[in-house]
């Protein structure tokens, strides 16, 4: 068990016991993945706990929603106090948060529009994504056999349940071959991303990641190293990639609200680099941790306090 199950989950207006936070084996999302959800952090920083964006976290939630017709009966700013108060109801300092908007129990049939649009949030510690050594050691990836889905396929910019189906079968792939995660390619055959996390690399010293057309989620992690980067003076591009594009780089790295932003050292076992963390993803990882733990300025206003 990966939780500890003493908490309290938001759902649908009110606090229940963990225990008790259940739908039925009917429900709709259970037979067609009819989810939405978003995955925020929060950060024990010195100036006490802080959620990382979480008006662009609820914002991309919305939309995910809009996407696929799902009302939500919550305007985002009590959405986001629900996400506070989840936080805090359950004494956390440093967590991560799950919201999941889902269509519920009526009936079944793939039109969803008669099952009720039901809401969660949950919140509990969950550490280093890739392994504890990941942050400083990088992982070792491999290009995955499966695809993302093509943009007519599967809206990549919602963060459905669904999509995930699709990154589980590209994580199983690459574990058992022996990688820590898998590198996705989209339907024309460029880089598009990882299971869980965008990709971003270092050539003559530009920082190149995919372009939202590449079949990605538009990560909020993503856009923060692209402004951190900017910021630096660096030139940042977001181009089409080509597979071997990954394998000349001289630094690459994933970027996600769970994995952070994590150093690749190999891609189908060729060395990136010198096989170790870069002096660019290096740089960023600080800047970005820096405002993460309130030692630097929050100058983008990226953190809301619970307090
Ligand atoms: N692409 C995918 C497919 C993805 O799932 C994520 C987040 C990202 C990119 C990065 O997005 P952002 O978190 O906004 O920077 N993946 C979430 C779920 C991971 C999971 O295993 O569950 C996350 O990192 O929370």
């Amino acid at each position: 068990m990966a939780f500890d199950e003493s908490g309290k989950i938001w759902f649908n207006g009110k606090f229940v016991d963990w225990k008790e936070a259940n739908i039925h084996v009917l429900s709709h999302v259970v037979h067609y993945g009819s989810s939405v959800f978003e995955g925020i952090r929060c950060y024990n920083t010195k100036q006490g706990p802080a959620i990382f964006r979480l008006e662009e976290h609820v914002a991309r939630l919305y939309n995910s929603a809009k996407i696929y017709r799902m009302d939500v009966p919550y305007s985002q700013k009590e959405f986001r106090e629900a996400i506070l108060e989840t936080v805090e109801i359950n004494g956390l300092k440093a967590c991560y948060i799950r919201p999941v908007i889902f269509r519920g129990y009526a009936e079944l049939g793939v039109y969803p529009l008669n099952c009720p649009v039901e809401s969660v949030v949950a919140a509990w510690a969950w550490g280093k994504y890739l392994g504890e050594e990941a942050l400083e050691m990088g992982v070792d990836v491999g290009v995955s056999s499966w695809r993302r889905m093509a943009p007519d396929t599967m809206p990549n910019m919602a963060k459905a349940g669904s999509n995930y189906m699709n990154s589980q079968l590209a994580k199983m792939e690459s574990l058992f071959n022996g990688y820590h995660e898998a590198i996705m390619l989209d339907y024309s055959g460029m880089v598009s991303e990882g299971s869980g996390e965008n990709i971003f690399l270092v050539k003559d010293g530009i920082l190149y990641t995919p372009p939202i057309s590449s079949s990605l989620l538009n990560g909020i992690t993503r856009d923060s190293i692209i402004t951190l980067a900017r910021d630096m003076g660096l030139e940042v591009i977001e181009q089409h990639i080509p597979r071997e594009m990954l394998y000349l780089a001289e630094e690459l790295f994933l970027t996600g609200t769970a994995a952070e932003v994590t150093p690749i050292r190999s891609v189908d076992q060729i060395i990136i680099g010198e096989g170790v963390r870069g002096q660019l993803t290096r740089r960023l990882q600080d800047s970005f941790f820096k405002i993460l733990e309130g030692k630097a300025e929050d100058q983008y206003h990226w953190l809301t306090y619970l307090d």
